[in-house]
């Protein structure tokens, strides 16, 4: 397979101004007629252009052009394409297509989903549904007429409004939907089913009203009210805070259970996976309830960033990714807390996108070329893209950014345009100079920034050195240095604020500044709010972290603090377990989780955050060579030394809140949070008296929040009560899909050493599936990236496990095989052993011939 670049960028030869769509389903196949109407682009250049579509897994009826048939040699038919005779000015072609969705495994384009009809389209589905310029530069309006069995399909919806309905004979009916905004064609979207539907209403600020529409399967509109609750607080907050109203009179929302992403934003019509919809307190934890409230906004946001306002091309992703995360990151955080909201963020952002950048599949947050597209829906194009734009806001300040944002709609609303337009709305609306800004775009790698200081009482001032290197990254070797905005202040050892935060601007590879008027003995406060997405080497003393762990008023700068004090112990102890050796937690940390347990003024969900160690593989990836076991043990024995050393605390913590009615509140989901990470500790401490509490809370009725971390603080104790429990828990949820993954999930994480052989097992379940996403996920997915003691077995089971499914995989569904490959490409963080068994599981897939293309350029970079 050969890459797509950047540089080869052309303007479309033709445009296509509207689509007449229509999509008869029936049962042996579902025939496509689309009638194009369209135009030479003038900006492609001048003179006659063959018609050129994209089409794949189809099977072509006829063509006709300017109402003329065309016979076989009047095109050409290639597997990915067709070609027509040249055009010059207008033209109408009909184009009609035969496809099989019931055969679709691969969930890309027109699919069955549980006897439901539905599309995904992002990137290039529409191609897999008929012959069309599948590029999002082209927009065209749609109508859409869809056609099925009336008994079995009687919702059949598209984007857009409802134009006409009826009868089509023979049982059947047909629906007309008409969507007035040009779209690309990854914003299309069709669905058919027997669906149920809960309705509601928005009144926008200008005063319209809105239709809202939720569509799931039968029974399941109980599940529905946190995400239309969700949705309503989206478009009140788009409106108040960048000023942007809805679009349609019916907003509609569907819910599918075999989905590759997490939801699409298609115009009018957005499809959710169901997992990231359905939730009620009785089968969603308070995690799963933030994240749908998340992802709600963000699919509704991307209604003008991403739709009004679309990509180019591809390589341009981010522009309406980063842009959309960052907006929904401040939705979460206007709707809960900052700082707890920042420290999920950033500890995301740590595990997925460092490592990325890190490892051989590093890319910039604009791409600069792709073998499949799909691949690069990644961390760095969504998280790290979300960076980029929140450093802007740093550098523009709110008022300034919402500037931005209003000349970047007023200029191109309705247009598919650059991430450079982006950047060129921002500077012009603010007369700011970005152009250093834009590597930011451009160069892969995640920026070291080192710090140091030193302060001279009698000058009464304090000098800050800040210096930064880029890494080199495939394909990157050399890197110029980025501008980082470091927002910074100085606390005095005594107490108080010496110096008030500014931002500190790093413009070039070092540069010093100067604090004027400190007269006492101060700490800086660094990066607060993790002002941009570096790795910060500050020359803070272990005295000066748990100082900071104690008194930093930035929340991020003390969880980031007692995080790294703890990063710095941790690591300590797994070197001194390897060398054979004793290994003691930091006495510093236990005082200063003392001193947080112990803290009435925190916000409960803060507390919990700030008492969650760093996890194994941040832990890993924070030195040379993961040690794998070492850093395990290391990990477990701090836990249990808290858990022990502070056991009364827990105890105490927890037998407070235990009995709390909860309610779905950020309070309540605060101290549910701050409550089951006290009963880890206390499980930890290995107290009989916690795993009786565990027990109790892990009965299957209960609220999942609770019951989830019941189990999970139990999974891990080999003794028939806590078995019995997760069985009770199975057996509860059996016929529950959304909450019995959460099952096979806990069985993947579980640290115990029969876990492989309980996930090899677990494939024969009868509700496992291979061909429903959420379902691997929650069992291969978890135990590969959620279970590292497990997956990184020295003796490589688990990478010649992981081997098989992803090839089983790829036959299916090559989009999630792909993703599933990724852990493996990683093995140059591991020790030589480690690292033979990867590149024996990498090699393995890579010979399989009738690889798809997903998982090849996956393979291919892991093992180049
Ligand atoms: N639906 C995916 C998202 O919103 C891709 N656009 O991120
Ligand atoms: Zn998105």
């Amino acid at each position: 397979p050969q890459p797509t670049r950047l540089s080869d960028y052309r303007p479309p030869a033709h445009l296509i101004e509207t689509l007449d769509l229509a999509l008869d389903l029936r049962d042996d196949w579902t025939t496509v007629r689309a009638t194009l109407r369209g135009r030479r682009n003038p900006a492609a250049g001048q003179g006659a252009a063959p018609i050129v579509l994209d089409g794949e897994a189809q099977e072509l009826v006829s063509v006709t052009l300017d109402g003329e048939r065309l016979g076989p040699n009047e095109y050409a038919l290639e597997a990915d394409r067709l070609t027509l005779p040249e055009r010059d000015g207008a033209f109408e072609l009909v184009v009609e297509s035969r496809i099989r969705p019931q055969d679709n495994s691969a969930l890309e384009g027109l699919y069955l989903s549980n006897g439901m009809y539905c599309t995904q389209c992002e990137a290039e589905g529409f191609r897999r549904i008929t012959y069309f310029p599948d590029r999002p530069d082209v927009m065209a309006v749609y109508s859409v007429r869809l056609e099925a069995d009336a008994a079995r399909f009687p919702v059949l919806l598209s984007n857009g409004n409802p134009v006409e309905q009826g009868e089509a004979g023979a049982g059947r009916r047909y629906a007309v939907w008409h969507d007035p905004f040009p779209k690309p064609s990854y914003l299309f979207a069709a669905v058919a089913g027997d669906l149920a539907c809960v309705e509601d209403r928005f009144v926008t600020r200008s005063g319209r009203e809105v239709a809202l529409r939720i569509y799931v399967e039968h029974g399941n509109e109980p599940r529905t009210g946190h995400a239309m609750d969700s949705l309503k607080r989206a478009m009140r907050w788009d409106e108040e805070v960048f000023g942007l109203e809805y679009d349609l009179d019916l907003f509609m929302i569907v819910a599918v259970s075999h989905f590759n992403m997490g939801a699409m934003e298609n115009k009018g019509l957005n499809v959710f996976n169901s997992k990231l919809l359905l939730a009620d307190a009785a089968t969603a934890t308070d995690a799963d309830l933030q994240r749908v409230e998340a992802v709600v906004a963000h699919e509704y946001f991307h209604n003008w960033t991403g739709n009004r306002v679309t990509c180019r091309d591809w390589f341009q992703l981010s522009l309406k990714e980063g842009l959309t995360v960052f907006r929904d990151q401040q939705f979460s955080a206007d709707m809960h807390s900052h700082g707890v909201k920042r420290v999920g963020d950033v500890r995301l952002l740590r595990s997925v996108q460092f490592a990325e950048d890190a490892g051989p599949t590093a890319h910039p947050v604009r791409p600069d070329s792709y073998i499949e597209i799909n691949n690069f829906y990644t961390p760095t194009v969504y998280e790290k893209g979300a960076e980029v734009v929140r450093m802007i806001h740093t550098l523009l300040g709110p008022a300034g950014f919402r500037r931005g944002m209003d000349l970047y709609f007023e200029r191109h609303d309705g247009q598919a345009v650059t991430c450079e337009d982006f950047v060129a709305a921002m500077e012009d609306a603010n007369g700011a100079d970005l152009s250093s800004f834009r590597l930011w775009y451009q160069q892969a790698g995640t920026p070291t920034l080192e710090a140091d200081w030193s302060q001279d009482l009698s000058a009464r001032s304090l000098t800050l050195r800040l210096r930064q290197s880029v890494p080199p990254t495939p394909g990157q070797p050399l890197k110029r240095p980025m501008p980082l905005p470091v927002r910074a202040a100085l606390l005095g050892k005594a107490g108080g604020t010496v110096a008030p935060e500014r931002v500190l601007l790093l413009d070039g590879a070092e540069a010093s500044f100067t604090f004027e008027e400190v007269g006492e003995p101060a700490v800086p406060s660094l990066l607060r709010g993790f002002s941009a997405p570096v790795r910060l080497e500050a020359a803070w003393s272990e005295d000066d972290l748990a100082f900071l762990a104690g008194a930093d008023d930035d929340p991020f700068g003390r969880w980031e603090a007692l995080q790294t004090l703890a990063t710095r112990s941790l690591l300590r102890m797994a070197e001194a377990l390897r060398a054979g050796g004793a290994a003691t937690l930091d006495q510093r940390i236990v005082s200063a989780f003392r001193a947080s347990l112990a803290d009435a003024r925190l916000e409960p969900a803060f507390k919990a955050e700030l008492l969650t160690l760093p996890g194994e593989t941040l832990l890993g990836q924070a030195s040379e060579t993961w040690q794998v076991d070492a850093v395990h043990e290391a990990r477990e024995l701090a836990r249990r030394t808290l858990g022990e050393a502070l056991r009364d605390g827990w105890r105490q913590a927890y037998q407070a809140l235990a009995g709390e009615e909860g309610a779905l509140d950020t309070e309540a989901m605060g101290r549910r949070a701050f409550k089951n990470a006290a009963l880890a500790y206390w499980v930890a401490a290995g107290d009989e008296a916690a795993v009786a509490a565990a027990l109790a809370q892990a009965r299957p009725d209960g609220r999942m929040t609770d019951v989830v971390a019941a189990l999970a603080a139990l999974s891990d104790l080999e003794r028939p009560d806590a078995e019995a429990a997760l069985q009770a828990f199975h057996d509860r949820w059996l016929d529950d899909p959304l909450v019995l993954d959460k099952w096979f999930a806990l069985k993947a994480t579980a640290s115990r050493p029969d876990t492989l052989a309980t996930v090899e097992a677990l494939r024969r379940h009868p509700r496992f599936d291979r061909r429903n996403p959420n379902r691997v996920r929650a069992l291969i997915g978890s135990f590969t990236t959620g279970n590292p003691v497990r997956f990184h077995a020295a003796d490589g089971s688990g990478y010649a496990f992981l081997a098989q499914e992803v090839l089983a995989l790829d036959k299916l569904n090559p989009q999630v095989a792909a993703r599933l490959t990724q852990p493996l490409v990683r093995w140059r963080r591991f020790d030589e052993g480690r690292r033979q068994r990867m590149l024996e599981a990498l090699r393995r897939i890579a010979d399989e011939p009738g690889l798809s293309r997903d998982v090849f350029e996956i393979v291919s970079k892991g093992l180049a």
